[in-house]
């Protein structure tokens, strides 16, 4: 059985918590931490109380009842856990983004190669999403021809007031930089990026601009186009379109009855996140705990959160100016391959 120590008992850490001790096998939550108590001491409650309580990180990670971690505070917050978890020797799941820039998931990467073994996990769980996984293998099938052209949209109803710009990139199309590539089986980092800014809405907190427009070019000339527009409040609706030679394709919408009353037929929109991808959560760390047994990691690896962030990099520069960055990763290290 495996002993997690969760640390950052937000939404997402709740979640979690509840995950690893009531459904996940294999698994077991033995601590939680969070820098205020309270928030700590409401997610051992959660779980039923029978959990130790933290509010020192470092402290949970070194207990020696805690085999391996999962990180859950906000993601400017991740970097110090997860080395500390390298430096333990202990096995961690980080939610994305790894981190929040280039440079600090590069401290990441090194610390996890010099370690000389695989610990780090990234919680980029779309890569778990049956829909997207029934895409993949439409394209991989050849059926369908090659990809050129990818359409998403990635809407929220509404974001709390500390949602920024930058995090339109860093927290949010942070998924589908991750998740396009591998959708479409290109093994290459992107090439360049922009990101336009139309006609701002009206539904928007004062200073963030939404929605954004973020357009991604693969090295193989694939071109996607990226919706982001979190205050759209109708619902959590991901989409994704996937043009190719012969034929289209389109990522499943979760399933909902349709109605027929007043005149109208209807069919319900998911809430949020936390409901859209409530079974690929699920799926995700179930992988991370029977991968952890075997002494290796799943999904999305370190080396996949670092180039992320660098073309999150990118994007959050584009914000800026205007103009189209090119995405430099540089050679992947053996390690990762
Ligand atoms: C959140 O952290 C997530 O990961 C959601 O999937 C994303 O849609 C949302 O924008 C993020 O804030």
């Amino acid at each position: 059985m495996l002993k997690v120590g969760l640390i950052g008992c937000g939404m997402i850490g709740k979640e979690h918590a509840k995950r690893i001790k009531y459904k996940i096998q294999g698994a077991d939550l033995v601590a939680v931490c969070d820098v205020f108590e309270k928030s700590a001491r409401a997610a051992a409650e959660l779980v039923g109380g029978d959990v130790k309580v933290y509010t020192d990180a470092d402290q949970m990670i070194h207990d020696p009842d805690v085999d391996a971690v999962v990180v859950t505070t906000p993601g400017n917050f991740h970097k110090s856990p997860v080395l500390s978890a390298i430096a333990a020797g202990k096995p961690v799941f980080t939610e994305k983004p790894l981190t929040t820039t280039a440079a600090d998931c590069k401290e990441i990467v090194d610390a996890e190669m010099a370690s000389g073994k695989h610990l780090v996990q990234v919680g980029f769980m779309r890569r778990y999403d049956r829909g997207y996984n029934q895409v993949r293998e439409m394209i991989r099938s050849g059926g369908f021809g090659k990809p050129m052209i990818l359409k998403c949209t990635h809407r929220a109803e509404s974001v709390a007031d500390d949602y920024s710009t930058e995090m339109a990139v860093t927290d949010t199309a942070i998924h589908e930089i991750n998740v396009l590539p591998w959708l479409i089986g290109d093994h290459e980092e992107w090439d360049e990026v922009q990101v336009m800014f139309p006609r701002q809405t009206k539904n928007a907190h004062e200073g963030l601009r939404d929605p954004q427009l973020m357009m991604m070019k693969t090295k193989s000339g694939v071109i996607c186009m990226v919706e982001v527009n979190v205050n759209c409040g109708f619902g959590y609706d991901i989409n994704c379109e996937v043009v190719c030679e012969d034929g289209v394709i389109n990522l499943p919408c979760p399933s909902f009855p349709t109605t027929r009353k007043n005149f109208e037929v209807a069919t319900a929109i998911e809430k949020n996140w936390i409901l859209r991808f409530i079974d690929s959560y699920d799926v995700e760390l179930q992988d991370w705990v029977d991968h952890v047994a075997q002494g290796t990691t799943g999904g999305s690896s370190a080396w996949d959160g670092y180039t992320a962030a660098v073309t999150a990099d990118a994007l959050v520069r584009s914000q800026t100016t205007g103009a189209v960055e090119k995405v430099a990763c540089g050679e992947t290290p053996e390690f990762y391959r």
